[in-house]
């Protein structure tokens, strides 16, 4: 799995922005909506399952368990809230992806060995994108949790692309974004550049 552009959808994303990001180069797609019913996301799933698939890339539902096993979904991304990381291993199986939110470097000890795939590490910079947000790690937080992670990092809130040199030098395994796609006036553009300065930066 490449964690390099990974691509949140804010909520009430339209599929067209996903498949804007995924022309781009997102590696992986996180459905994310806070608002939708559990049926509407089933629904944009499915829809937007068959466009992953062509373009490789792995489709997470954030969060609902229900939504990924329903939609089939390639993972779920769940948060230090959304309950014991193994019940969500058990009941997906250990064929599809499990990512984990950690806010604070002490929350690395409490992660289940082999139950996750990769951890989301944030918020890097306060990010309007999730009101209720713990501090912000900054990237002298992000690079502790990075040295001491025995699972690859996923940085995320309020990252740019100005942002991927420090971001490297953390040794992190990507980056995480809403609003730096999906707030561009051009979301297909904004991926490529990402994904054009994280390889770029290597
Ligand atoms: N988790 C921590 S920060 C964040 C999430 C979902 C939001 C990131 O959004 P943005 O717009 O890239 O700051
Ligand atoms: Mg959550």
């Amino acid at each position: 799995m490449k964690l390099s552009v990974y691509f949140v959808t804010p909520d009430g994303a339209e599929d067209a922005l996903v498949l804007a990001a995924l022309r781009g180069g997102a590696t992986v797609v996180q459905l994310r909506d806070k608002r939708a019913s559990d049926q509407e996301m089933v629904a944009q799933a499915l829809r937007l399952k068959p466009h992953c698939v062509a373009a490789g890339v792995p489709l997470v539902i954030n969060d609902r368990l229900s939504v990924a096993l329903a939609a089939g979904a390639d993972g779920l991304h769940i948060g230090q809230g959304d309950g014991d990381p193994r019940l969500a291993r058990a009941a997906l199986g250990a064929g599809r992806i499990l990512g984990l939110s950690i806010e604070m470097a002490a929350q690395l000890g409490n992660i289940p060995a082999g139950t996750v795939d990769y951890i989301g590490v944030g918020p890097i910079r306060a990010t309007a994108t999730k009101p209720d947000h713990a501090a912000p790690l900054g990237f002298d937080g992000l690079a502790r949790i990075a040295a001491a992670s025995p699972l690859p990092v996923v940085a995320i809130g309020g990252i740019v692309a100005g942002d991927i040199p420090a971001l490297r030098a953390t040794g992190c395994a990507g980056l995480a974004v809403v609003s730096a796609i999906a707030a561009s006036a051009d979301p297909e553009a904004a991926t490529r550049a990402l994904r054009m300065a994280w390889e770029g930066a290597a």
